[in-house]
Parts: structure tokens; C-alpha cells; sequence
């Protein structure tokens, strides 16, 4: 039965449950926040902790975080990687295709933070056998508006010890974890021994990952986005996180799509910019 369901989610905030032919999945509009998409017969595609709070103005931990308008946490900002994701969104609308496609749209409401009404955002989800994300930035002010954003994935996996992710090869990457010191990607495969933090920059390519432990490859399409970010906090940083399990970095990895540091988008007024991510995923076995 395809369709859509307004239910009251954990922490008593509102969320859709989306069913499809070929998938379930969930949206709150806190944060416009992806939580879950299971294609049928296969395991779910995005990783949610355990421990995440589902608070007003506290992200969800795990599935798409929408980051906007910054990445990070630059001096002259509070807080870390933007406000969208803490903000309650709008549902504006939900089609269904003739084939049986669901699509969400939700807007961000008029944010002081964001010029009032200069600077509209707004996010459609289509679900299928896979998961398309389109984030919409609209300038109609008179001044150019300078943005960074990114669609923070976590892919649930089988186990990081065995995870290779394709598609970085000789792409420069910022390291976070050596002072963003500029490096190349030499690996094929990226593999995971440690925390892994990079920003690879001035890339469009897709990314492949390996689930050799599910017999799995999720594939990572996107337009719109210049950079893509590649991050497992290992165990040091998992335990540091309140709103995540100890163990749990060994069933997640983050690959995320924007346009992020030298990549920073600056958007003309009327102009318009998107960044789109398409989630596929099939079994190796
Ligand atoms: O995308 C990688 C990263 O910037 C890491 O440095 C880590 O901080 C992660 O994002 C999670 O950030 P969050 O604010 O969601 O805890």
C-alpha cells in the first residue's frame, strides 16, 4: 500500500511514515530530518543511534542531516554545521506518481537568521527503490548570500572493519584531523583502521560503498555539490558523543554530499542553487 502517515515520533515530534512498492522510510520535520529507508529485502540504508535525542533545537543523530549554511564550526559561528537541521519545517506538499513514486516537499519557515524572507530553503525527498534528496537555496534579495551545505548521510553498514568506499581516488581532500592540511586520496578503496575525517574537495564523481559484510554496494550520485565529506569518529570520538553508542561506529559510515570549504557556494540575487543526492543500493552476493 503506497502512501503517507502523519505520526507522532520519538520524542513527541511529528514525522511522516512513508510507504512505497518497493520501500519504507521516515521523515520528521524537525530538521526536515531523514530517519529511516528500507528498501525491501534488503537491510535499512541509514544508520540512526540508539542514543540520539529527538529534542527542539538538538539535531537527530544519524540518517540525512540537512547542514546549511555553514559547515563546521568557523569562529565567527555558533554552534556547529548550521541551524537547519535543530529548526521545525513545513510540509508543503506530497504526490505520488502514476508509477508509484512518493515525494515530500517542506520549506523552511521565514528565519531571521536568514534575511527574513530574502533567503528561502526548501527540501524534497523522493522515494522509490531508492532515495532522492533535493536541497533548494533561493536568493531574492538584492545582495549575493554566501552558504556552505551538505547532506550529512550516515549509511548503516555491516561492520567498518571490512568497509571500502570507491570513487576518491587522486581527489584532494582537506584532513581534518592533521589541521585540514591538503592531501590526495592515493587509495582506491578508502579503509577504515582509525578515526577517518576528510573533506575531499573539487570532486563530482559518485561513491561507492563496499558492504562487504551485508554483500552490499550502496551507491552515492549526486549534482549540485563539489565536495564530499568521508567521516567515521572510530572509538575515541564515540565514546566522546553523548547521543551515540560506544560501539556503535562499527555499523555506520558517513559519506556526504555539498559544497563545503573552497567549495563554499556563493549565490547571485535570483539565483538559485541545488544540490541533489540519489541513495541506489543492491546486493553483491
Ligand atoms: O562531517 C564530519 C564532521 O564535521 C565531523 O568532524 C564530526 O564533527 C561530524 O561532522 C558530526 O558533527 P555533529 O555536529 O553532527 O556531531
Amino acid at each position: 500500500m503506497t502512501g503517507v502517515t502523519f505520526l507522532t515520533g520519538s520524542g513527541g515530534l511529528p514525522k511522516l511514515e512513508i510507504t512505497t512498492a518497493w520501500s519504507t522510510a521516515e521523515i520528521y520535520l524537525h530538521g526536515a530530518h531523514v530517519t529511516y529507508f528500507q528498501k525491501r529485502g534488503e537491510p535499512p540504508l541509514l544508520f540512526l543511534s540508539d542514543q540520539s535525542r529527538f529534542e527542539s533545537g538538538v539535531p537527530i543523530r544519524g540518517g540525512i542531516p540537512i547542514i546549511f549554511p555553514w559547515f563546521g564550526k568557523p569562529a565567527d559561528k555558533p554552534g556547529q554545521h548550521g541551524f537547519v537541521r535543530n529548526r521545525s519545517w513545513t510540509l508543503k506538499e506530497i504526490k505520488t506518481t502514476d508509477d508509484g513514486i512518493v515525494t515530500t516537499r517542506l520549506i523552511l519557515p521565514p528565519d531571521p537568521e536568514l534575511r527574513a524572507d530574502d533567503i528561502t530553503v526548501e527540501y524534497e525527498v523522493a522515494f522509490s527503490d531508492g532515495l532522492s534528496a533535493e536541497f533548494i537555496v533561493t536568493n531574492k534579495s538584492a545582495q549575493a548570500y554566501a552558504f556552505e551545505n551538505c547532506l550529512h548521510t550516515y549509511f548503516a553498514i555491516g561492520d567498518i572493519h571490512s568497509l571500502r568506499v570507491v570513487g576518491l581516488q587522486g581527489v584532494t581532500y582537506l584532513d581534518a584531523l592533521d589541521g585540514h592540511q591538503r592531501k590526495t586520496e592515493t587509495a582506491e578503496a578508502i579503509r577504515f583502521a582509525g578515526e577517518v575525517d576528510r573533506a575531499y574537495v573539487n570532486t563530482p564523481h559518485r561513491v561507492e560503498i563496499h558492504d562487504t559484510a551485508r554483500q552490499r554496494v550502496i551507491r552515492v550520485e549526486k549534482t549540485g555539490s563539489a565536495s564530499t565529506v568521508v567521516w567515521n569518529p572510530w572509538i575515541a570520538k564515540a565514546k566522546a558523543m553523548a547521543d551515540f553508542g560506544n560501539e556503535e561506529y562499527q555499523r555506520m559510515v558517513c559519506v556526504e554530499s555539498g559544497n563545503v570549504a573552497e567549495n563554499q557556494i556563493t549565490l547571485a540575487p535570483g539565483g538559485i542553487a541545488s544540490l541533489k543526492v540519489k541513495l541506489s543500493s543492491e546486493a553483491t552476493a
